[in-house]
């Protein structure tokens, strides 16, 4: 059997996770309370009234995971830190068992010869710097900074790979807009300060992580995608490209130096206040390299979303989804890539995250088939490759995840691991599509 793409002999090779996705023991050995915590504490906020009090467990079950991970043949892996586990209160003193923790955890990873790529920020803030404003006050951006140094000076002699924040988009109009993410807020005033604060909390951590890690390797992970017009109408197009300011160039031009991009600024006719004297040039520092994560394409037509009065409409056309309601579109992936490298100019790219959701079971022999998510994958690493071949940078590929775990408002109801996890017994069973990326990584290509 032949091969249908193959990769660069230095291409790197992980999955990735998130801390309150997994890690659960959310209030253990003096862990502060995140967002999270609260929104999912209150009733209402997420399906089926789940919470990532225990999650996958891995706050326990770590030493197990990575040897999961070296079973599969993992190359690298993306995990984030729970700023309230570290910083209590969001701010020195620091919880040395917080630390301890994650000291451990890249210290396993290291010896099973698996390269620690660290997010600082996936979500989770600390309650106590959102009681003073969270991300719609500055101070929350200067707290970052704290919290950057503090990690970085302790793990700064082991982990080479740093990035800031995972998806600013979604911690800000998510957030703060749709209201559907903790800390459950709508309101587009706040949500253009979160973005703002995010990016410059961002800009501000890059010098000090590089001072910390002189050889370090310093990004940021956003979710770009291709914004495609319903139809070829102008008015269909406009709003495409209106949601593509939205969504990719909000923060694609201030991070390169271009400031926000000018038409979005004029259609959300809002204040720009929160942004003062210098904060563009310091969103502006140059960066190692850009995290890409990729599910779908939107698809925009030139009409409101009932009861949503800044909205345009998404759709997800196409006969394939996701259990996310997601269309497959690999060639997304492609587009988004070379779009980003051609572009703009960042030294590397990664895909940082891609997988997909589907309704996973048990075989009555114990083990689990999941064709439809190793299609996806398969789909994805062919785009992937195309987009190598087209000259983008590209220098690894994560899976979206290492685990079954926490989705967020959808709680425990949609499985994308590679790994099924039983939530009752804490159960871990590689599935068809984990064996399947062993054989990928092992040969560095996608076999037919
Ligand atoms: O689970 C999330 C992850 O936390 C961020 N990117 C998208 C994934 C799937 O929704």
């Amino acid at each position: 059997m032949g091969n249908i793409a193959s990769f660069p002999s230095d291409f790197t090779w992980g999955a990735a996770t998130s801390s309150y996705q997994i890690e659960g023991a959310w209030d253990e050995d003096g862990k502060g309370e995140s967002i999270w915590d609260r929104f999912s504490h209150t009733p209402g906020n997420v399906k089926n009234g789940d919470t990532g009090d225990v999650a996958c467990d891995h706050y326990h079950l770590w030493r197990q995971d990575v040897t999961l991970m070296k079973e599969l043949g993992l190359q690298a892996y993306r995990f984030s830190i729970a700023w309230p586990r570290l910083l209590p209160e969001g701010r020195r003193p620091v919880n040395d068992d917080g630390i301890a923790f994650y000291e451990r955890l890249v210290d396993r990873l290291l010896e099973n010869e698996i390269e620690p790529y660290v997010t600082l920020y996936h979500w989770d803030l600390p309650q106590a710097l959102q009681d003073d404003g969270g991300w719609a006050a500055r101070a929350t951006a200067e707290a970052f900074v704290e919290y950057a140094d503090v990690v970085s000076r302790v793990l700064g002699d082991r982990v080479k790979y740093w990035a800031t924040l995972n998806e600013p988009f979604v911690s800000a109009v998510i957030g703060h807009l749709w209201g559907v993410h903790a800390p459950g807020h709508e309101d587009m005033g706040e949500t253009i300060a979160a973005a703002h604060h995010l990016l410059l909390g961002h800009g501000w951590a890059v010098p000090v992580i590089r001072r910390n890690v002189p050889k370090g390797q310093v990004g940021i992970v956003l979710n770009p995608s291709p914004q495609h017009p319903a139809s070829p109408s102008y008015a269909d197009r406009a709003a495409a490209w209106q949601a593509d300011g939205f969504l990719n160039r909000w923060y694609l031009d201030p991070l390169t130096a271009r400031g926000y991009p000018a038409d979005v600024v004029q259609k959300l006719d809002q204040p720009m206040d929160v942004v003062h004297a210098g904060d563009m040039e310091a969103i502006a520092a140059p960066l190692d390299f850009l995290g890409v994560n990729y599910y779908t394409r939107g698809v925009v037509r030139d009409e409101k979303v009932p009861a949503e009065e800044n909205e345009l409409q998404t759709l997800f056309p196409g006969d394939e989804k996701t259990e996310m309601d997601w269309e497959v579109y690999p060639e997304g992936l492609y587009e988004i890539l070379c779009r980003i490298h051609f572009d703009y100019d960042f030294p590397a790219l990664y895909v940082t995250e891609n997988g997909a959701a589907y309704p996973d079971e048990i075989n009555p022999d114990g083990t689990v088939d999941d064709p439809q998510r190793l299609s996806y994958f398969k789909r994805h690493l062919v785009q992937t490759a195309r987009a190598i071949q087209a000259g983008v940078p590209l220098h690894g590929y994560f899976a979206w995840s290492l685990l079954d775990n926490f989705e967020w408002a959808e709680g425990y109801s949609k499985r994308f691991g590679l790994i099924y996890v039983d939530f009752e017994t804490q159960q871990r069973i590689p599935k068809a599509s984990a064996r399947w990326y062993s054989r990928v990584i092992e040969s560095n290509a996608v076999p037919e």
